[in-house]
């Protein structure tokens, strides 16, 4: 029998993509901030000229889904990262957001088979996303060990022919030098 569980360690030079909403960006740039000091500091060269992390900016955690799945779909990532915020306020906006990012992302990994980290906060107040988001903690550091782990995991898996990771091997160019 066997046991599967992701470490940190980063195999290779893997690619990660990372989707950012605007909305919120006082939030969602913390976030960011604190996911490419994670990266950073596990050996994965987060700058944008560089050939491990590639960046799509978004205007609402509505539309994260759409661009996650259409990176997660070029079998380019290693895992996928989602930086967003949704924040309750004083209208129904924040329910239908927060639902359908929460679905879309959820989709979007199933029917790839890429991992992609849910890294969308849901406050109802912009005080309890800004704790989140460095004044206490940075969960954008959370989300990049999140996506680290998930990296390192899906390498270990047995897949079968038939799983939306088949086409997925050590030499498809999730590696950056692949
Ligand atoms: N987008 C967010 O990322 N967070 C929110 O809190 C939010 N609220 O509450 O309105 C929000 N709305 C914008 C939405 O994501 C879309 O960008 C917009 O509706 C255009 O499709």
């Amino acid at each position: 029998m066997a046991v599967f569980e992701g470490t940190y360690h980063v195999l290779g030079t893997p690619r990660f993509g990372i989707v950012i909403s605007r909305f919120n960006d006082l939030i969602t740039t913390k976030l960011l901030e604190g996911c490419q000091d994670c990266l950073r500091r596990h050996g994965v060269d987060p700058n944008p000229h560089g050939s491990q992390v590639d960046y799509a900016w978004v205007p609402g955690s509505f539309e994260i889904p759409l661009v996650a799945a259409q990176l997660a779909a070029s079998r380019r990532y290693a895992a996928i990262i989602c930086l967003g915020a949704v924040i309750r306020g004083q209208t129904p906006h924040f329910d239908y957001v927060a639902a359908e990012v929460t679905k879309g992302i959820a989709t979007a990994s199933m029917q790839t088979g890429v991992p992609i980290i849910y890294g969308i906060l849901t406050t109802d107040t912009m005080q309890q996303a800004l704790e989140r988001a460095g004044i206490k903690s940075n969960k954008g550091w959370e989300y990049a060990l999140n996506a680290l782990e998930m990296a390192n995991l899906m390498q270990t898996l047995p897949s079968s022919i038939n799983s939306p990771t088949a086409k997925l091997s050590p030499s498809t160019p999730v590696l950056a030098d692949g």
